[in-house]
C-alpha cells in the first residue's frame, strides 16, 4: 500500500483485517518494522481515538512518533495558488507540507471538511495538495469526506461480532441518521458505506428526507427514510449524525425520534449498536443503549489500534 486515504487504495481488505486482528492477539510481533522510521500526525482539527490509537499503533511497530496540532500550535496555512498572502495566512502548504516530508517517513492527517464549498470538500483540495507536495505516504486520519481508519475499526468488529452460525444469511447492517446540534461532516457515514458496500453484508441506510449521501459512496446500498423498516431484524446498527449533502452543510432535521432507544431495538435482531464516537448522549444516542449490552462503542475505539496497526504495516513493508 502506497497510502491510505480511502477502501480504494487496499488491494485486500479481508487480508488487511485479519492482519489487524493478528496484531489484537500479538501486539509486539512486529515491534522491529518500523525502527528508524517516523511517522508525523498532523491535526488541524480535534481528536482524541484517532491521535492516541495511532500513536499507539505505530509504537507497537516500533517508529518513532511525532505529533503537532497544527490548528493550534502551527502557523495558519494557505491553501490557495496564487494568492498575495497579505492576510492571515502566514504560511503556503506547499512549504509546509513538503518541510514536514522532509522529517517523516509517513505523515497522518487530519482535516476536516468547511461545510461551505462542496465542490472544495469533495475534490478533497486540502488533502490532495498536502499528498503532492509532502512527498511521502500519507495516512488519513479523516479528511473532508472519509475517515477509513474509523471504517477498517468497524468492519474489524462486524466481523468479531457477526453470528458465524447462520452461514447461510448475510448479516444486516443498518447506517442510521441521528440528531444533531451541530453540522457535522458526511466523512463518517461515507467512509462506513464505502466499506460496507464492499463487505459481505446486506446493507441499508437510513436518515430523513433531504439526507442523502453523495451517490459515489452510497453506491448500491438500499436508502428508506422510514427508521422502523430498516431496523427490522438488524444485526448491527451504526448510529452518526451527519449533516445535509445536497443543500451542502446544513441542518434539516433535529428530530429527537430519530435517536435509537431501547425500544427501537426491539425490532432488530438483538443488533449491535455502533457509533464512532465522540457521541453527545441523549442527542444522538440514549444512555440507555450506550451504557447497555448492546453497545459495541469500545469494542470499536479499541480496534482503532489495530486498524491503525496493519495499515502502518502494509505501508511500511511497501516502501
Ligand atoms: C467528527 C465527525 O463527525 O466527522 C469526528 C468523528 C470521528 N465528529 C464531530 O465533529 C463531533
Ligand atoms: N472516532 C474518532 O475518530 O475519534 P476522534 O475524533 O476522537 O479521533
Amino acid at each position: 500500500m502506497k497510502q491510505f486515504t480511502s477502501v480504494v487504495d487496499v488491494s485486500d481488505i479481508d487480508k488487511l483485517v485479519k492482519t489487524a486482528l493478528a496484531y489484537k492477539k500479538s501486539p509486539y510481533s512486529d515491534k522491529k518494522l518500523g525502527e528508524n522510521k517516523t511517522i508525523g500526525l498532523i491535526f488541524l482539527n480535534p481528536s482524541l481515538r484517532t491521535r492516541l490509537s495511532t500513536q499507539k499503533a505505530a509504537l507497537n511497530l516500533g517508529m518513532n512518533v511525532m505529533v503537532m496540532n497544527m490548528d493550534k500550535e502551527g502557523w495558519a496555512l494557505e491553501t490557495q495558488d496564487g494568492v498575495v498572502m497579505n492576510y492571515t495566512t502566514v504560511e503556503h502548504i506547499k512549504e509546509a507540507a513538503a518541510v514536514m516530508g522532509q522529517y517523516c517517513d509517513i505523515l497522518g492527517v487530519r482535516s476536516f471538511p468547511k461545510l461551505v464549498d462542496k465542490e472544495e470538500d469533495y475534490t478533497e483540495d486540502f488533502f490532495n495538495k498536502f499528498i503532492k507536495y509532502c512527498g511521502v505516504p500519507v495516512v488519513s486520519l479523516e479528511s473532508a469526506t472519509l475517515h477509513p481508519l474509523q471504517s477498517l475499526a468497524d468492519t474489524i468488529t462486524i466481523e468479531e461480532y457477526k453470528n458465524t452460525n447462520v452461514i447461510v444469511s448475510k448479516p444486516k447492517v443498518v447506517l442510521t441518521w441521528a440528531p444533531h446540534i451541530k453540522p457535522l461532516p458526511q466523512a463518517v457515514a461515507n467512509s462506513f458505506a464505502e466499506w460496507m458496500n464492499r463487505a459481505e453484508v446486506d446493507f441499508v441506510i437510513t436518515h430523513p428526507t433531504g439526507y442523502n449521501l453523495a451517490p459515489k459512496f452510497a453506491g448500491n446500498a438500499k436508502v428508506t427514510h422510514n427508521q422502523n423498516e430498516a431496523l427490522r431484524n438488524a444485526d448491527f446498527v451504526y448510529v452518526k449524525n451527519w449533516s445535509c449533502y445536497e443543500d451542502y452543510g446544513k441542518i434539516l432535521s433535529q428530530d429527537s425520534n430519530w435517536m435509537l432507544t431501547n425500544e427501537k431495538l426491539k425490532i432488530t435482531n438483538q443488533a449491535k449498536v455502533m457509533h464512532c464516537l465522540p457521541v453527545r448522549r441523549n442527542i444522538e444516542l440514549s444512555d440507555e443503549i450506550l451504557d447497555g449490552t448492546n453497545s459495541l462503542v469500545l469494542q470499536q475505539a479499541s480496534n482503532r489500534v489495530w486498524a491503525a496497526q496493519a495499515v502502518l504495516k502494509e505501508i511500511l513493508t511497501n516502501m
